[in-house]
């Protein structure tokens, strides 16, 4: 069974601009978001891991990693810094309407389900962020405030819908670059 194919970063497809979906929306569009949020717990699940062994575990997909070029993601992890919080959400159209200057980074950096390479460096990111979208699991107009790693996971998804990749965030000239007032993560 493969639920997904994912796109590798070879694909100029991945380097397109991603479009707003119309609403009301289709019953095609509530079932690939919904298969997207279910990747991603499946890829999470130790049972299908054991019969795939070529899929990663993933916390977030969008849209254009699977061939779409449309503004659709999903996210499914538990935030380890707010008592294991769920973050599932399958949001339409995301926008981040806010953006602190304060900025984070993982201080293992960044991967991608769509590169099979590794890419050592940081990545800055908004350490917090506001986003709003439709969410297609409560179907209604949300908007998220997000700190940290929630934010670091929806800044990645949401770089994918603008053709851009984490590896393009890499200082190529010192890719540990350190910022003084930057939060590690
Ligand atoms: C991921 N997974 O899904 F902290 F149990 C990454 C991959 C590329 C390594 C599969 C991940 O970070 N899993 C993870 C992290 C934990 C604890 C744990 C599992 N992505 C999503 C992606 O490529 N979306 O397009 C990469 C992440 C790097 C930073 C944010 C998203
Ligand atoms: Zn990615």
């Amino acid at each position: 069974m493969e639920l997904f194919k994912i796109v590798k970063d070879n694909k100029k497809s991945l380097r397109l601009r991603s479009v707003d979906i119309e609403y009301p929306l289709s019953k095609e569009i509530k079932e690939l978001g919904l298969n997207m949020l279910e990747y991603l717990r499946l890829s999470q699940d130790e049972e299908f891991l054991e019969k795939h062994k070529n899929i990663r575990s993933g916390v977030g997909l969008a849209a254009p990693q699977i061939g779409k070029n449309i503004n659709l993601i999903a996210v499914y992890f538990n935030n380890f810094e707010e008592n294991n919080k769920p973050y599932h959400y399958v949001l339409v159209n995301p926008k981040i309407v806010s953006e602190s200057t304060k900025k984070c980074y993982l201080k293992n950096g960044e991967g991608c389900l769509s590169v099979d390479k590794e890419h050592e460096g940081y990545i800055y990111r908004s350490y917090r962020i506001k986003v709003k979208a439709f969410d297609l699991i409560n179907e209604e107009f949300i908007e998220l405030s997000l700190k940290g790693y929630p934010a670091i996971v929806f800044q990645h998804e949401i770089d994918h819908l603008k053709g851009v990749l984490f590896y393009d965030h890499i200082n190529k000239d010192n890719p540990f670059k350190t910022d003084a007032d930057s939060i590690e993560i």
